[in-house]
């Protein structure tokens, strides 16, 4: 396998300005594709003789120079690239190509749908159109001309703004778009397809009408209005926030039901996810319409993060994501709870991020090696990318950040950089050194925090010691310290917060204060405190590690009391739980009998009980740790054992807090029309919650109220919540909701999607054998993304199931990902990637792990993306 190295990077020996594409896309079987690129040699590249573009399943049929056809000879296409010999240093190269969109099942570069033709290019599907120098810092401007059968495909689109169309024979027709900024290739796209259309627009505050436009398939156009919305709230909320403003003349946003991610961010031209941007009550729920939001915040603000300033190779990928993911969380706190919000991105970097750096796949946020780049579109990129923004925002403030993000469009609109321009501007706004704080962006590995303390009565101090360490990770033997941000605040055993008062300091720092580390270990001593305090550490989870002190259970009731600080009032009942769900692990490996205490059931009621003041972070506080993130706490998984000891505190909790989960659940019904607004959904959820505890007792009458509540749902959230309790329950009312579930929906494909999840999320055993039977089902196939991400990514999480003792759950995988492996291989590999962690489970489930891999590993014609993960997994 060819290993691409960060270190190696070169200018590219070329340049290309201007792009001249002509796209006659004459069935759905071909398209011939003429390309005109102005071709210069980069006078800060290496000199070559040979132009080389890159090339993936294009056929080459002609190669002209200045208007000349070259001979044979002058020009090869392999597999992989077009090789232009003996070029001058300035000249115009025309190629005719041709492509396949139907066959083109990857779906990167262009591909059919049921609706037309459209077009995914990040990070390499570019040259899958036309041989290019397909690598983000080349950038040029592009003018592209679409030809499509009128009738089957009367919406014609590109980036930029149309500027001219026609009639042609044959009943034709076709459009010319011209994007006036220059992109890289990676935010090319192309649409041809039969939609409804939607409009609206936008003032900037500089004055101008912006043209919105929504495109979706026919019949959709009430499903997209809730995204339009969103679309205008990220637009204002960017120009509040940072002073940015939409540069375009008209923004267009396309559904399409099949597609690799859950949305693209091509300049002016957002191609999204059916699942992503389609909403409507009854067949969405408020988690939907929350991640939509975000969504098309998340690739409007990328049209400044990403786009005006875009990455100078897929090393510096995090360069965009990590900051625009920062963004979204900003304007998702701005929008609905701050803390809920911050919790849940918390929740999302344990579940998929600190597995992910513990594993063989751990990379830096800004990785040196890669052999497929669609294997780095990883939570480390975007989560963890996001942490490091948001450390360096507390480090230096949000006035000094927001200096250093307009120092950074300042100095780098429309140029490809790396991470580094991004901690340099922030480094020069706010005069903090951050030499240290980059090592962030070339350490892999979730680092630790032991953290220690003494109180001296006679003195009135208040000693805290932090130690940070990081363990090996693949290619990282030893870590260095890093810089990082710790907050914290210390509470009186009343739960009162102190002043914060530093010895040496002049001025105390309020109730909470950024503790700068950068030594092994730092030494903090507080002033003036006049009893042993609670210590509040890492508060709003100010830095992306793991902190250890020695909380005893009083401490952890206190801090989910009282403290002022929200995330980690949470944090507090997560550890409250944590440590009874480790302790109850190890009773049960140990075959000691798994108990928990009464002060767990009483903190659990006491949340309850104060739920009306804000019961979305009551429904926050009362989810238990997820399985996966007990699992990540154990030296050795066994999933079966983690999965009953969970089960066995919900349901202790369930039978102890039965009346309080019943009568809440009546009183947080939400009256009148649904709205997905933060304080309903909330309520919903806090109430979805209750049913849920309730529903693993098994109770005859909760599941007459389960199937009450899914026969009567006026919206998908609660028919979705009363479905998923009742697929987990051994009863007779389970089949006949799945079944009638499916019945009812299935002709609306992103209702199915959630159907399959919630049969491959089932805890119940036969969850093996009925994900095999749906794989067949006719509603399923493995050539939409959306489909094997709903049933085989689901299964792939489900940790009892997939992790089921025979293997069984193993085998399925196999089988489904080597089906898969040849259709869609970006997708195949994230499947497999649910097996790479196998050293970290017992013996047993460990060998059959590794026998799965070794399966793998061992199919012929494997793809280069599935074979990067096996090999990494087994090496
Ligand atoms: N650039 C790929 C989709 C996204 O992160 O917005
Ligand atoms: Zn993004």
């Amino acid at each position: 396998a060819t290993t691409v190295r960060l270190a190696d990077y070169r200018r590219p020996a070329f340049l290309i300005p201007e792009v001249v594409l002509d796209i006659d896309l004459q069935s759905e079987d071909e398209a011939r594709v003429a390309a005109t690129l102005s071709v210069q040699r980069n006078p800060d590249g290496a000199s070559s003789s040979s132009l080389v573009l890159d090339l993936d399943e294009v056929s080459v049929e002609s190669v002209a120079i200045d208007g000349k056809l070259l001979p044979p000879e002058r020009w090869q296409a392999d597999g992989r690239y077009l090789t232009v010999q003996d070029v001058p240093a300035s000249f115009r190269l025309d190629t005719v190509s041709r492509i396949h969109p139907r066959q083109n099942t990857k779906l990167m570069g262009i591909y059919t749908s049921s609706t037309g033709f459209f077009s995914l290019c990040e990070a390499e599907g570019f040259r899958r159109i036309t041989p290019f120098l397909d690598r983000p810092d080349v950038m040029a401007r592009y003018t592209v001309t679409l030809h499509a059968d009128r009738e089957r495909y009367p919406v014609l689109l590109a980036n930029g703004n149309c500027v001219a169309q026609g009639e042609e024979g044959g009943a034709r027709h076709w459009a010319r778009w011209v994007d006036p900024f220059p992109k890289p290739s990676y935010l090319f796209a192309v649409v041809a397809a039969r939609l409804d259309r939607s409009q609206d627009s936008f003032r900037t505050r500089s004055g101008r009408n912006v043209l919105l436009q929504f495109f979706v398939e026919p019949g959709k156009l009430d499903q997209g209005v809730f995204a339009l919305e969103s679309l205008k709230h990220a637009m204002k909320w960017d120009e509040d926030t940072y002073g940015l403003e939409v540069d375009l003349d008209e923004y267009n946003i396309v559904a399409v039901g099949d597609f690799n991610a859950g949305a693209m961010e091509n300049k002016g031209l957002n191609i999204f996810n059916t699942k992503l941007v389609l909403a409507r009550s009854d067949i969405s729920t408020d988690w939907d319409f929350n991640f939509i939001d975000r969504t098309v915040a998340h690739e409007y603000f990328h049209n400044w993060t990403g786009n005006r300033v875009t990455c100078r190779d897929w090393f510096q990928l995090a360069l965009k994501e990590g900051l625009t993911v920062f963004r979204e969380q900003q304007y998702a706190g701005d929008r609905y709870s701050r803390a809920v919000a911050r919790i849940q991105a918390v929740r999302n970097l344990r579940t998929g991020q600190f597995p992910e750096d513990a594993g063989p796949m751990a990379h830096p946020v800004r990785p040196s090696a890669y052999q497929q780049v669609s294997n780095f579109y990883t939570s480390t990129v975007y989560q963890k990318g996001a942490e490091l923004v948001r450390m360096m925002h507390t480090l230096v403030g949000p006035a000094k950040f927001r200096q250093a993000m307009d120092l950074y469009f300042r100095e780098h609109d429309g140029q490809a950089v790396t991470t580094d321009a991004l901690v340099a501007a922030v480094e020069e706004a706010s005069g903090e050194d951050l030499s240290q704080f980059r090592l962030w962006y070339e350490q892999s590995g979730t680092a630790r925090l032991s953290v220690r303390d003494q109180y001296d009565e006679t003195s009135q101090t208040y000693v805290l010691t932090v130690t940070q360490s990081c363990p090996p990770t693949p290619g990282q033997p030893t870590k260095k310290p890093m810089h990082m941000p710790l907050t914290v605040g210390l509470l009186t055993p009343d739960g009162r917060e102190l002043p914060l008062r530093l010895e040496g300091e002049k001025t105390g720092r309020g109730g909470s204060a950024v503790l700068s580390l950068r030594q092994e270990t730092e030494v903090f001593r507080f002033i003036d405190v006049p009893v042993p305090p609670v210590p509040s550490l890492g508060r709003n989870f100010s830095a992306p590690v793991i902190i250890g002190y020695p909380y005893d259970d009083q401490a952890l009731q206190l801090l989910l009391g009282y403290d002022s600080d929200a995330f980690n009032r949470w944090e507090a009942g997560q550890r409250l739980a944590m440590d009874l769900l480790l302790r109850g692990v190890a009773d049960r490996r140990a075959g000691r009998p798994v108990q928990f205490p009464d002060y767990l059931a009483e903190a659990f009621g006491r949340v309850l009980a104060d739920a009306q003041k804000d019961p979305a972070f009551a429904a926050e506080a009362l989810t238990l740790p997820a399985e996966i993130i007990i699992a990540e706490r154990l030296e050795e998984i066994d999933p079966q054992a983690v999965h009953e000891v969970r089960f066995a505190m919900r349901r202790f909790l369930a039978e102890r807090l039965h009346g309080a989960f019943r009568s809440a659940y009546d009183l947080f019904a939400t009256p009148g029309p649904y709205s997905p607004d933060a304080e309903s959904s909330g309520r919903r959820a806090l109430r979805n919650l209750c049913l849920a505890f309730l529903m693993d007792l098994g109770e005859a009458e909760t599941r007459s109220l389960c199937v009450a509540q899914l026969a009567g749902a006026t919206n998908m959230t609660d028919a979705m919540a009363a479905l998923a309790a009742l697929a987990s329950c051994d009863c007779p009312e389970r089949r006949p909701a799945l079944d009638g579930f499916y019945a009812k929906w299935k002709d609306e494909p992103l209702v199915v999607d959630k159907w399959l999840s919630t049969e491959a999320l089932s805890r119940l055993p036969g969850t093996v054998a009925r994900v095999r039977e749906l794989s067949r089902h006719p509603a399923f196939t493995l050539k939409n993304p959306n489909k094997v991400y709903a049933l085989v990514g689901s299964f792939g999480v489900n940790q009892v199931n997939f992790h089921a003792a025979d293997g069984s759950g193993y085998a399925l995988m196999v089988e489904l990902a080597l089906a898969l492996d040849p259709i869609n291989p970006q997708v195949a590999s994230r499947m497999v990637r649910n097996l790479e962690r196998y050293k970290r489970y017992e013996p047993a489930r460990r060998e059959l792990m590794r026998a799965a891999l070794q399966t793998i590993a061992a199919h012929p014609g494997l793809s280069r993306e599935t074979g990067e993960v096996v090999g990494k997994a087994l090496a």
